[in-house]
Formats: C-alpha cells, structure tokens, sequence
C-alpha cells in the first residue's frame, strides 16, 4: 500500500484568533474550519519563535533556533544557514521513500555566500532534503522578488541580469526607489520598506534588473498552489511531502483582485480569506484526484500576529472596529515573548482517519521531525537533536504532549512553559514596540503566568512563587547550556 502523504501548509504571521475554528470574531475561514472538522484542532501548540526564520529552522530540523547562530530575520541575499550534511524532516521522508517538495516562501538563505542570483544557485531548498522547490528566496517585502525554480530565477532574462543590495544607500542610481519615485507607490509605508518599488510596493532591499522574472503580487497564490497540484499530479507512483509555505498574511498584503474588499477588515483579511480558498481548492484537488483520505494535510502559522508591520493598510483601524483580535486571548503577537508571539493556530487533519476534537496536548513544531520519523519507521540517530516523538499527540491518538514548551522572541529572550506554568526570563529591552504596536514582554522582573486560567497573562504571580521561578530559570540555562534535549 502506498504510504499516507503529508502537506504541510504553513501560513505567515497568522494568529491564534484568526481562524473562525479558533473563535476569532470577524473573520470566516471556511476551508481551514473544515480541516478541523476532519482533524485535531490543537489549543496550546507552539512554534520555536515570534519570528520567522528561527521559527522555520526548527521545523525542518527539528533544532532549537539558538543551536545556530544564524536564526534571525534574515535579509534577502543571505546565505542557506541550513547546513547540508543536517538532518532535515524531508531527509526524513525521502528515506521512506517519498517525493518531497518545498513551494512558496523560503527565508532560510540561499547559496554558500557565493549568491549570483544570475547563476546556479549553490545552496537552496533542494540541498536540505527537497527533490524539487518553487520558492521566493526571503519574504515577500524583502527583494528580489522573483521565484526560484529548483536552481534558478524562474524566467530570467540572461539579458537583463539581477544585482540585488542591502546597502543602506540605494547603489543604483537607475532603479525606482519610495525616496526618488512616490508617485509609483500605491501603497504606503509606515516604517521601513522605503527601497525599491516592485509592482508599485516599496520594499525592503535593492533590486535591479531581472524585469520578466519579477512576481506580482496578485498572483503568487496562484503561482504557488499550481506549482503544488503539479507535484502532486507528477507523484502518482511515490508517497509526497510537500511543505507549502503561504505568503498570507504577511505584509504586503497585496490579494489578487478577486478577494479585494471580500473581508471587510482591509487588506489583511482580505489576503486571509484568499488564502482559505486557496486551500479550498487544494482540498478539492485532493479529492478530485482521490487523494484526500490518502492524505495528512496539516495546517499551521510559523509565529504570532501583527497588524501594522509596515505598510498603512488599515489593519488596525479595520479589525478593531470588527473587535477581530489576531492574538485572541492571547498577549502580545509577533515578535513578542507573550504567549502571542509562539502560541500558533494547529490544525491535523485526515479524512476518515482521525475524529474531529479539540486537543490541549502541549506541542511544539520542534517535534514533527521525530514524530513523523516515528511514523515512517525511520531511525533519526543523532538528527533533529531537539525534537522527540509526539506523534500520537499529533494524530490525536493521546491527549498529553510534551512536558515542556521552549521558545523565543525577536532578540531571543526566552520563555518556558511547564503544564499550567509560562515563565518568561527578565530581560532589558523596550517593553513595546510602538511601531508595530505590540508589547514584547521585556521586563527587567521575572515573570510566571498561570495560564491555565490566566491565558491573557495579566497576573505576574512571580514574587508569589520563588521556587517555580528558580526551577524555570534553571531548566532554561540547562536547554541553552545543552547538546540535545531530546
Ligand atoms: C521586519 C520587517 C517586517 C517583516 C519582518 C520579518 C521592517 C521595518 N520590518 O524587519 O516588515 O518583514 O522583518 O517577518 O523592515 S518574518 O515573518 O519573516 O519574520
Ligand atoms: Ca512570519
């Protein structure tokens, strides 16, 4: 029999409440409801970070960001901070004999510092485990905008080269920029994203060149999932893998003119509800080709949310109006060391395999490598140092999942969760970011929520629980101090 194939569909920036099934007000997310009335809907899954490159590190090696050095916002010339020789999750079903592929956004780095974005690329997501990968190289406020077909850009003009800069000055005194072209923009920054205009959005990065092979906006969604029902089609004989990384919602939010105005919360639900009927159209993909029941299609969001992260789209104004919290009940959002910042929406689902339930099993995105490892019968040796096997948890087979949750803000402050308890480390640092308007949960004072019932972590019960406070802190030095934790 062939064996059970795996989507991973991991959207950017999406919140806790930002998904009907998880409650949010405002927001109808029809398709995605549906995979939890086919799945485990997961309360108290995490991923690794607030931010996403760390966050997506974990999740295809199964480490720890603070393992590598190189696990921060990374901008879009870097070099692949994944090392080849690593164990990775899509190693892990390639050894069990299926197709992997990785489509839609990438953010880990490309090449070995060696980028020429005019040559073979040396280093990308098929050197880390994917036979075949259909990505944009950072995000899609970061240059250069264009996709990336296995090797190279996609539809590139030899004749038209890209140079691509993060020089604070632009170095090209022929390229629109937001300082030199406003009238080009059609949307306005808020901060940063001031550098090049691609498709009338400034942007982060410099970009020359390479005019045919840039992406519009409007159509990545498109790009992207035809890209996806073509691995599939193509993986009649193999099991698949396919790690599907949706740009929604990150900034820009840019939708294709078809989901313009259908939310009612601007931009930002606009793009929530293109994405939910894009995966609509997976699923019916699936069970067009009669894959569905053949298949686990997971979804999930890398870190917490925000509404200004850039751009003047009216996010904040919209969804208040609407009381559409993206965090929920939870405090702080992206980048913050708030439950909001790691606490993700997590959805399994597998038709007529799993009874739809809500679980609160502690999971973390560091544990599918082992878990799935498990499943396939693949002995992982010393791989995915940090990820241990919670795979019944997952397919909601156990209702207890990990002892310990371990995760990370923008600047890597930590926090730990142990049952009911969320420790956050004290650190320096601003305590609000009034740019993006969330608070970070930087306090020069311990801090120690019982979410259990506190899940908005207003009471600081730290000075009431020195003991807890101690075991926290040390258990937090023994992870960083450690090799493995797994
Ligand atoms: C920040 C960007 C933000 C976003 C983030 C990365 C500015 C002012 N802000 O530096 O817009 O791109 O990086 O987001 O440039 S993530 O989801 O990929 O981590
Ligand atoms: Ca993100």
């Amino acid at each position: 029999m062939k064996k059970t194939n795996v989507i991973l569909l991991l959207a950017d920036d999406l919140g806790y409440g930002d998904l009907s099934c998880y409650g949010g007000v405002g927001v109808q997310t029809p398709n995605i409801d549906a995979l939890a009335e086919n799945g485990i809907q997961f309360a108290d899954a995490y991923s690794t970070s607030a931010v996403c490159t760390p966050a997506r590190y974990s999740i295809l090696t199964g480490e720890y960001p603070f393992r590598n050095p190189n696990t921060h916002i990374l901008p879009g010339n870097a070099a692949c901070i994944i090392n080849k020789d690593k164990g990775t999750l899509p190693k892990i079903f390639k050894k069990a004999g299926y197709r992997t592929a990785a489509i839609g956004k990438w953010h880990l780095g490309l090449g070995n510092n060696d980028l020429d974005w005019n040559k073979e690329i040396t280093c990308t997501p098929n050197d880390v485990g994917f036979d075949y990968s259909y990505i944009f190289p950072a995000t899609n406020d970061r240059v250069p905008c264009v996709y990336i077909k296995n090797r190279n850009v996609d539809n590139l003009d030899p004749n038209d080269p890209i140079e691509v800069s993060y020089a604070a000055e632009c170095p090209y005194d022929d390229i629109p920029t937001s300082a030199r072209n406003p009238e080009m923009l059609r949307m306005i920054h808020s901060h940063g994203h001031n550098n090049s205009i691609i498709n009338g959005v400034g942007r982060i990065g410099f970009m020359r060149g390479g005019e045919k092979a840039r992406w519009k906006d409007e159509d990545l969604s498109e790009k992207f999932l035809s890209e996806v029902k073509n691995f599939i089609s193509e993986s009649s004989e193999q099991p698949f893998f396919i790690y599907y990384a949706l740009h929604q919602p990150h900034v820009p939010r840019v939708p294709n003119p078809r989901f313009a105005g259908v939310s009612g919360l601007g931009p930002r639900g606009d793009v929530i509800a293109e994405m939910d009927d894009y995966i609509g159209q997976l699923t019916a993909y699936l069970e067009q080709k009669k894959l569905l029941e053949d298949t686990i299609i997971i979804f999930t969001s890398d870190n917490g949310p925000v509404l200004d992260d850039g751009y003047r789209d009216d996010a904040e104004r919209l969804n208040k109006i609407a009381q559409h919290y993206p965090a929920g009940p939870l405090r702080g959002g992206k980048y913050s060391k708030f439950e909001g910042g790691a606490r993700i929406p997590l959805i399994i689902s597998h038709k007529s395999h799993i009874n739809a339930s809500i679980s609160h099993a502690m999971v973390s995105h560091v544990d599918f490598a082992a878990s799935f490892a498990e499943m396939l019968g693949i002995d992982i040796g010393d791989w995915a140092v940090d990820s241990c096997n919670h795979i019944d948890a997952f397919l909601g087979k156990e209702s207890k999942g990990r002892e310990e949750i371990f995760a990370e803000s923008l600047n890597k402050g930590y926090f730990l969760r142990k049952g009911k308890w969320t420790y956050m480390q004290p650190s320096d640092g601003a305590q609000h970011n009034y740019t993006v308007n969330i608070e970070l949960g930087n306090s020069r004072d311990p801090m120690l929520y019982n979410v259990a019932y506190d899940i908005g972590q207003r009471n600081n019960v730290a000075e009431l629980h020195p003991d807890i406070v101690k075991q926290m802190e040390q258990r937090i030095n023994e992870i960083l101090g450690s090799d493995k934790t797994r």
